[in-house]
């Protein structure tokens, strides 16, 4: 069995994965939120959840934030908590999809005031990014339309160009725009920002500083979603990731619970694209929601999937699969592909974890330190994070 050597253990050793906020509130389906005792009821003591994640798996130093649902009187002490925690803040998502006027679209809608709207609340999260030092402003938009005919597709799309742009050009130096897009819902004709296709032409048409961000909920059944990670790094448009995974739609289920085999092609997919070398600017984010299950040992299974998928994407002998290919023999070139695949690399990422002094069992450790059993007690009273706030 191939064993992880120096040089892996030092691309996993910075390896991040950023965690979002809203895992850590209150989620359902459209039929009903279940809520769980202990969950936060404001951003602070959400990033307190967050701080255990990495505190645990040594995988998630940063946080992401969702605008306006983590919007705090003061971002310099949030950013200070955060610090306390342990944890950075991280990307600042902008939100466009639960305000009444944002019924027939955002960026994209085709009345100018109510697109006005929607640009200045993404310059107000790009102040907010200069509060909190966030680097990324991703933008993911419910924007389209339900029947056809119901408004000029092309109208909306010079719409969205316009109003990225209006964007785009108040970023700071060292900020992108991240553009996010997903086939379908809340509209079910027309998506404005439906595919990488999409993204990848508005952002191309913007600068340097915009790129794509790759959910891997947001595509049909059994899209070819490695191809896409290759096929953006080509163009240098690979921004950043929202890791998580489905069944059959966008489900925000934990990442790799689905499909590991999938995880462990688009991470082999990153790693060819040069996405985990040191000076690789990519962002890797979770972006799920724990509607049954615990939400901190949920987001530790993640992170930890995350790593597992990566150490066996490293594992594999990648000039012996060139040389395979390169011969034309498809048995050889898959089998090296899959031996890789089924390795048993949990041994190793555990001594691994004890020679940086974290737990060999994270979830373990997290479930035996009676945080969880500490928030349910004193976290009573107040409304509860969810969907929404
Ligand atoms: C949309 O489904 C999405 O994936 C976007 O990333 C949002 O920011 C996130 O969910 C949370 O609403
Ligand atoms: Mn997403």
């Amino acid at each position: 069995m191939r064993k992880l050597q120096d040089n892996h253990l030092q691309i996993l050793g910075r390896q991040e994965i950023e965690v979002p906020s809203w895992a850590f509130g209150n989620t359902g389906t459209r039929f009903r939120v279940f809520g769980q005792p202990g969950v936060p009821r404001d951003t602070f003591e959400k990033i307190s959840d967050a701080g255990q994640v990495h505190k645990y798996s040594g995988l998630a130093p940063r946080v992401a934030l969702h605008i306006p649902w983590d919007k705090v009187s003061d971002f310099a002490d949030l950013r200070k908590h955060a610090e306390d925690q342990g944890v950075a803040l991280g990307t600042i998502n902008s939100n466009t999809f639960q305000d009444d006027d944002y019924k027939l679209g955002s960026l994209a809608h085709s009345d100018n005031a109510t697109r006005q709207k929607a640009i200045d609340h993404h310059l107000e999260c790009i102040d907010i990014m200069h509060q909190t030092g966030s680097k990324d402003l991703k933008i993911w938009l419910a924007d389209g339309t339900n029947y056809p005919g119901q408004d000029d597709m092309r109208i909306r799309q010079d719409n969205l160009a316009d109003s990225l742009e209006k964007i785009y050009s108040q970023l700071g130096e060292d900020q992108r725009l991240v553009l996010e897009y997903k086939f379908f819902e809340p509209s079910f004709y027309h998506t404005d920002v439906p595919d990488w296709g999409t993204a990848l032409m508005q952002v191309q048409d913007l600068g340097d500083k915009a790129v794509v961000c790759l959910d891997t909920g947001h595509h049909a059944q059994a899209t070819n979603i490695e191809f896409i990670v290759m096929q953006l790094s080509r163009a240098q448009k690979l921004g950043s990731f929202d890791f998580n995974s489905r069944f059959y739609a966008d489900d925000d289920l934990i990442v790799g619970a689905a499909d590991p085999f999938q995880l462990y092609r688009i991470m082999y997919e990153v790693l060819r694209a040069g996405a985990l070398e040191a000076d690789s600017t990519v962002v890797f984010m979770l972006d799920q929601a724990h509607n049954l299950e615990l939400k901190i040992p949920a987001q530790l299974r993640s992170v930890l999937n995350v790593q597992e998928a990566t150490a066996k994407a490293l594992l594999v002998d990648q000039d012996a699969l060139r040389k395979a290919q390169l011969s034309g023999d498809v048995l050889a070139a898959h089998d090296i592909f899959m031996d890789a695949f089924s390795a048993d690399v949990r041994e190793q990422l555990a001594e691994w974890r004890a020679g940086r002094g974290l737990p060999t069992d994270p979830v373990a450790a997290f479930r035996e330190s009676g945080y969880q059993e500490t928030i349910a007690k004193e976290r009573v009273g107040g409304e509860q994070a969810g969907w929404g706030a």
